[in-house]
């Protein structure tokens, strides 16, 4: 085939991934552009979708074809300016990317924060213990919020004052890889104070001595990194390591509250902790979306795509392929859920996942402790957001064990 024959056959949708329609209830739109092809062209934006567990883990995985030095939003760094200075991991390609993230996957190694469990345990310990006693609360606002914005700032060093900036920073960054649409702009309303803020709890002086915040200034001590360096990755952990959290927090309690027979099953068997939060990471992804941009002209299952070309990776339905899982629409705790596409994989994985792990296997420790059942109350509401998927408000009961 030519590549103009090529053209005129490849798949195309009119959607809006970034409408609100869509992401209330993205499930729908996820098939259709997973039955659409390997590949999709969005003419609403001129960029490459793609939507199956295949394509996506493969995109993932060639990180020479696939590049995220032009960004993994929508904005291609190459033709406008990005909002900020980009991440030098998150928006980096090697050499960069290497140099940065061997600094952090030594920091974030399973061996090296496992020093944290006991403060997370201890703060999982105190909370739930006052909400079993409060029985009734908000799932988000008292729980999925609150652990979070307390365990993860205190181990990377922060001083306490302030926190209140740590949230409506995530909340830029995440709807900053989507169009420039309403939740794009509302996010970015008091964007200044925001910014200066974080900026100035990223130098080396803002930093207690004993977090992971300075342990990235040692690697500027032993002539890894620039201090500058430091700083900015020190931003990625105030960049990446609290919304995510929040909303994967806040999903497990939506998923373990919606179904009570899995929750039953959790109770009567702890050791499937581990799998049930892999599961929620499958079914419901905090993380729905990242893109890429083409660095070549490149074949996806016979579609041709360009070379500079974006491509929004739906991380969300690769986790419900049905050519990759079996009843992929089903909540189950007991099934292997590794594979998902939630933390990514390849040389950009999730390298905090081990700390996502800790967080949400420290409370959901404490549940299957201490409480018997998870009811419903209201109807939750989400929080829509152009790359996170949770709840604005999530009321919850928790009957004592
Ligand atoms: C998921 C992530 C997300 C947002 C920001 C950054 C990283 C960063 N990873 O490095 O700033």
């Amino acid at each position: 085939m030519t590549s103009d024959q090529a053209t005129l056959t490849r798949p195309v949708s009119s959607i809006d991934p970034f409408s609100d329609d869509f992401l209330a209830d993205p499930y729908p739109h996820h098939h259709a552009l997973r039955e659409a092809g390997p590949a999709v062209w969005l003419e609403r934006y001129g960029i490459w979708a793609m939507a199956r567990h295949e394509q996506v883990r493969d995109a993932l995985t060639d990180w020479q074809t696939y590049c995220s030095g032009a960004g993994v939003g929508l904005s291609d760094f190459r033709k406008e300016p990005p909002w900020r200075p980009p991440s030098i991991i998150l928006e980096a390609d090697p050499p960069l990317h290497t140099k940065t993230r061997a600094v952090l996957n030594r920091i974030l190694s399973p061996g090296a924060i496992k020093v944290l469990r006991e403060t997370f345990d201890r703060e999982a310990e105190t909370l739930v213990a006052r909400l079993v006693e409060r029985r009734e609360f908000d799932g988000v606002a008292d729980l999925a919020e609150p652990y979070p914005l307390k365990v993860f700032p205190d181990a990377v060093g922060l001083s306490a004052d302030g926190r209140e900036n740590l949230l409506p920073y995530g909340n830029m960054v995440f709807n900053s890889f989507g169009p420039r649409n309403d939740l794009f702009n509302r996010a970015m309303a008091n964007a200044g104070p925001v910014r200066d803020w974080i900026m100035s709890k990223c130098s080396r002086v803002a930093l207690a001595p004993d977090g992971l915040g300075m342990q990235i200034f040692h690697a500027v001590d032993s002539g890894e990194l620039t201090e500058d360096e430091a700083g900015m990755l020190v931003r990625s952990f105030l960049s990446a390591g609290i919304d995510t959290t929040v909303y994967g927090l806040g999903n497990t309690l939506y998923c373990l509250a919606r179904h009570p027979r899995q929750w039953a099953n959790l109770r009567e068997n702890p050791a499937l902790i581990r799998g049930a939060f892999e599961e929620v990471l499958r079914f419901e992804a905090p993380v729905q979306t990242f893109f890429r941009t083409t660095t070549r002209d490149v074949d996806v299952g016979g579609i041709r795509l360009g070379d500079g070309e974006k491509v929004l990776l739906f991380l969300a339905a690769a986790n419900r392929d049905p050519r990759r899982w079996e009843n992929a629409d089903r909540f189950d705790v007991t099934r292997r859920a590794t594979g998902h596409m939630t933390f990514g994989t390849g040389i950009h994985g999730c390298v905090g996942q081990a700390v996502a792990r800790l967080e949400v296997e420290a409370i959901l420790s404490q549940l299957v402790k201490r409480v018997a059942a998870i009811e419903m109350t209201g109807e939750p509401q989400r929080r829509l957001n152009n790359t996170l998927r949770g709840f604005d408000h999530l009321p919850l009961r928790f009957v004592p064990a």
